[in-house]
Order: structure tokens, then sequence, then C-alpha cells
């Protein structure tokens, strides 16, 4: 597939608490790194999120006395899956891991910071209202395509590629540079979203 100078590579969540010997560890996420690496040098511009939480973020477990992870709650915005703590700002957990060498990244893009409404999205936070600002951000600087890669599958990255439709984005998932967490077939699950919603897959 050819790049264009108006693509954008979305890096979601490549953080310590998603690879192995993480708190939220996706299986085999570290696995996702040197696709990247390897897809990165083909784009004129990269951004990078990353999962942003406070301590007592109402997303985790330990918020919710008597609650598991992987429960759900009723939060006032609908359905929440309850996760370990993860991602806590300033924490080891909450860097990007060390070997996602990434230097010319130009945006590193934050959320999931407001203790009340969990981000799964790097567009729109769980409530559906609350944006990220990066829609803008993309609009402003000229981006049209985004290609996804990175942490989780099923979850941030999912669900940012299908924000990414709704705004009207081209959008490319790699799923060679993402691993899923897949609980109770979320994985296939956000695949057939993803098709439907007219997001498209590549190997770069
Ligand atoms: C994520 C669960 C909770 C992700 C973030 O990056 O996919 N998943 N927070
Ligand atoms: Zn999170």
């Amino acid at each position: 597939m050819e790049i264009r100078a108006s693509d954008v590579l979305i890096v979601v969540d490549v953080q310590n608490d998603f690879c192995p010997g993480g708190a939220l560890a996706v299986p085999k996420g570290d696995e996702v790194i040197a696709p990247i690496l390897r897809a990165a040098p083909r784009f004129a511009h990269i951004v990078l999120t990353q999962d942003w939480h406070p301590a007592g973020h109402w997303s985790f477990a330990t918020a919710h006395p008597g609650r598991e992870p992987l429960e759900t709650v009723e939060m006032a915005y609908g359905e929440q899956t309850l996760w370990p703590e993860h991602c806590v700002q300033g924490t080891w957990g909450a860097e990007l891991h060390p070997e996602l060498d990434l230097p010319q990244a130009e945006l590193i893009l934050r959320k999931g910071f407001r203790a009340e409404v969990d981000s799964y999205s790097a567009f729109y936070e769980n409530d559906r209202q609350t944006e990220t600002g990066l829609a803008g951000y993309l609009r402003e600087r000229g981006l049209k395509r985004a290609f996804f890669a990175g942490l989780a599958y099923d979850f941030c990255v999912g669900f940012s590629a299908l924000d990414a439709r709704e705004l009207g984005l081209e959008t490319v998932v790699l799923p060679e540079a993402c691993r899923a967490i897949d609980l109770a077939g979320s994985a296939s699950e956000m695949k057939a979203r993803l098709r439907a919603a007219g997001a498209v897959e590549a190997r770069l």
C-alpha cells in the first residue's frame, strides 16, 4: 500500500502495563513493537497515545468495593468493564515501552485522565461525548488517513479506529502490529465491527 504525505500512523497504548510483566498485560503485547518499528519509517507523521489514569480511576476494580477485574458495572454513561489498576500517571507501567523507539513522533496524546470516565478511543471518551482533541489535531494538520497499530486490538485500537471511520477518516488497521486482550470473543467481534464500519486491514 502506497503511503501518502497526508497519512498518519497512530500507535495506541504501547505501554509497559499492557506488555508482559505489566498490570494489564495483553498476551504477547510486546510483539507489536517490531512490526511498528518496521512500518514507522514509511510515515511522515506519527502520533502515539498513552492511557493515563489518575490513582483511584473509576475503571479500576479497586474503586468499586467488592468488585473484581473483568466484571462490568453501570456508570453514568453505561456499562463499563473493570480493570486491574494500570497506567497510573507517573508510574513505570504508564511509560511507553522502552523499545518503542519513535523519537520522530509528533504528538503523544494522553487519555483516560478524568477519574470518572474511561477512554478507550483516542478520539472520544467512553461517555461518547468528551473529545480528546485528536480529531481537531488531525484536521488542522491535514491528516486524512489514519493507520492504527498497538494495544489492545479489541479495546483502544479498535474503538479508536471505529471513531476514525465515524469522523470520516480513511481508516487502516495493521493487524500484525496489534494484539488483543480477547475477553469473551471481543477480538472477533471487533474485527467484524471494523469491517462493517469500512475500516480496512493492511500488511505493510
Ligand atoms: C485499554 C483496557 C483499559 C487499552 C486501556 O489500551 O486497550 N484497555 N484501558
Ligand atoms: Zn485504561
